[in-house]
């Protein structure tokens, strides 16, 4: 008799040197080649022909050239194609659940809670036949499936190898069910190379936290599944492989623990601040890990709240991070939106103080948000007109200005988050489909962001600008059917997908900042209080901060890949 089992079967799909890939499904060619994807000065990935090359994310382009002079360099910086293929890339995700159960984070990660099947397909086990067993993709057509194992997990597991095979002694539904969740895993990823030429990176376990972490263990194009135990026995004194895997993470690299926490975790651990400034886990005696602090005298949830606590900080922080240190994460999947929440375009500049300069910026900007609006918020109706699915109530300007110069000309690396914003309400010829893009977008300069402009920089010399970004917020959808992105066809998808990058013409990209990456890295934001709580959707939030000069090299970096470039510079060569 199997003891009932509630936990949730959430598989998390990381796709592999994501960019790289699109511009291979694009031109086939790359393949073969080293190739690299520009965003201004870095590197912001590579495919695994030039990692083997020695070339890696997040790389002045100035050294990959001098390491790999036959590097392939293709600007990245429209982020258009990438947020097309993850789009169709989702849906194809999406195509295979019985729920809405999938939530995107950034363009190349996707969790997945397939719960409902996997409890769906266990109850249909043959226990006298396990090896021969059938996964029932859809409940309409029992005959829909594949074959699979149910006695052998499919792919690496943590801990490696398995030592409690499902078909032994201990009947444990957990363990059925995670082997389900690895062969599903196995055909959705074997679908996704098949169906769309992508390959992904993916984890299987009960929570969005392990899901995630236990894909990270083998890459690329690989799965591993966390097995049970998952909780301690109490006849021996085993540690459950929840704890077991999570205790040897540094506590920077637990999603939900942001720079900040884990900076004050690292210096209360220590006694000390840690040495290497900002980002020190490459110093070995700077690491903190999940046990280290897990095991410390006194710590629990009240130690914490009072490490972490304070102005602006969650009330349940202690409590939160607690969890995390334990291996417990109750956040949900989130249902799939139909519409993004906003919509927001920004680029960083060397320092513009000029307002003339401002307002021609403004107007590219705006041209590229009034684009994304059509693309993302409009619907085509059958008689070729559009149809808005959502209208955002406010508009608003963010600005950020340079930090000034130090005596010796150098200049602070900031963390704190130095944007101040402005809002107004939309106006309602945004909305206006009759109007060209260029023409709306010149309206919304002169009749809403010049004047917002001004009253955020009332004075005239205002300063060196590092960064402006213009967003549509507070969106409210229509009302009527709403049409999810799964419910449209895939293949139409693609084929968009295909004919929009071909009828792109060289040389026309934007030139907006890399993506902002809060998801998949969330310890590198330390702009708010709960730098944690980082597992929102973020397709829509291009927000990357301010790029800053590097002092060792000149380079200008984004902020988001601050602390990697200064890893960069800390490593041997
Ligand atoms: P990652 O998942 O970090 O990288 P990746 O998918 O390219 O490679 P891996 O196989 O190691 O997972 O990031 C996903 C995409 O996001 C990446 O292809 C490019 C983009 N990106 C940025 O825009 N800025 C960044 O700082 C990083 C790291 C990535
Ligand atoms: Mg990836």
């Amino acid at each position: 008799m199997l003891r009932r089992d509630d936990r949730r079967i959430i598989i998390h799909f990381d796709y592999d040197c994501f960019y790289a890939s699109v511009l291979e499904a694009e031109n086939p060619a790359l393949k073969s080649l080293p190739l690299a994807v520009q965003q201004k000065q870095i590197i912001v990935t590579c495919n695994y022909e030039a990692r083997k090359r020695g070339l890696r994310k997040l790389q002045l382009i100035k050294e990959a050239k001098q390491i790999c002079p036959e590097v392939v360099i293709i600007l990245g910086e429209d982020l258009t194609k990438f947020r097309d293929a993850s789009k169709a890339l989702y849906a194809h995700l999406r195509s295979f659940l019985w729920g809405q159960k999938a939530e995107r984070l950034g363009f190349d990660e996707v969790f997945m809670d397939v719960t409902d099947m996997i409890n769906h397909n266990v109850g249909l086990l043959n226990p006298n036949d396990l090896v021969h067993s059938f996964f029932c993709l859809d409940q309409q057509d029992p005959t829909q499936g594949f074959e699979f194992d149910a006695t052998k997990f499919c792919g690496p597991t943590f801990p490696s190898p398995c030592h409690n095979p499902p078909g032994g002694d201990r009947m444990d539904l957990l363990t059925y069910r995670l082997v389900l969740g690895s062969h599903l895993a196995h055909y959705i990823r074997s679908s996704l190379d098949h169906e769309c030429g992508y390959t992904a990176t993916v984890g299987i376990s009960t929570s969005k936290l392990l899901a995630k972490l236990v894909g990270n263990v083998n890459k690329p194009n690989i799965q591993t599944t966390l097995i049970p135990p998952y909780t301690h026995s109490f006849d021996n004194a085993d540690l459950s492989n929840v704890i077991q895997f999570i205790d040897d993470h540094e506590v920077g690299k637990i999603p939900g623990i942001g720079f900040k926490s884990a900076h004050k975790l690292r210096t209360y651990f220590l006694r000390r601040e840690p040495t290497s400034q900002p980002y020190t886990e490459r110093d070995h005696n700077d690491q903190v890990k999940v046990r280290d602090l897990r095991l410390s005298p006194g710590m629990g949830a009240p130690k914490l709240l009072d490490l972490l606590g304070g102005a602006g900080a969650p009330k349940d922080i202690g409590v939160r991070i607690w969890e995390l240190l334990n291996g417990v994460d109750n956040s949900e999947v989130l249902e799939a939106r139909a519409v993004p929440t906003q919509i927001s375009i920004e680029d960083s500049y060397q320092g513009i103080n000029h307002f003339e300069e401002a307002k021609k910026k403004l107007q590219i900007l705006a041209t590229s948000l009034v684009k994304r609006m059509r693309t993302d918020l409009v619907e085509d109706n059958d008689d070729g007109t559009g149809r808005w699915l959502a209208h955002p109530r406010t508009l608003r300007l963010s600005t950020r200005q340079r930090s000034p110069r130090n005596a010796d000309g150098s200049r602070e690396y900031s963390y704190a988050n130095g944007r101040i914003s402005r809002s107004a309400p939309a106006p309602s010829f945004l909305f206006n489909l009759g109007e060209g893009i260029e023409s709306i977008a010149e309206k919304l300069v002169e009749e809403s962001l010049v004047s917002m402009f001004r009253k955020l920089h009332p004075d005239k010399s205002f300063g060196e600008l590092s960064l402006i970004n213009i967003a549509v917020t507070n969106m409210v959808e229509s009302a009527g059917d709403q049409k999810q992105s799964s419910g449209r066809d895939i293949g139409q998808m693609f084929k968009n997908q295909e004919s929009s990058l071909k009828k792109r013409p060289e040389g026309t990209y934007s030139d907006r900042q890399p993506q902002h990456r809060q998801n998949s890295s969330p310890s590198w934001e330390a702009n708010t209080p709960l730098d944690e709580a980082t597992w929102e959707e973020s397709e829509d939030e291009e927000e990357s901060p301010l790029a800053h000069t590097c002092d060792i090299c000149g380079a200008h970096i984004p902020a988001f890949a601050l602390p990697a470039h200064a890893l960069y510079h800390a490593a041997p060569d």
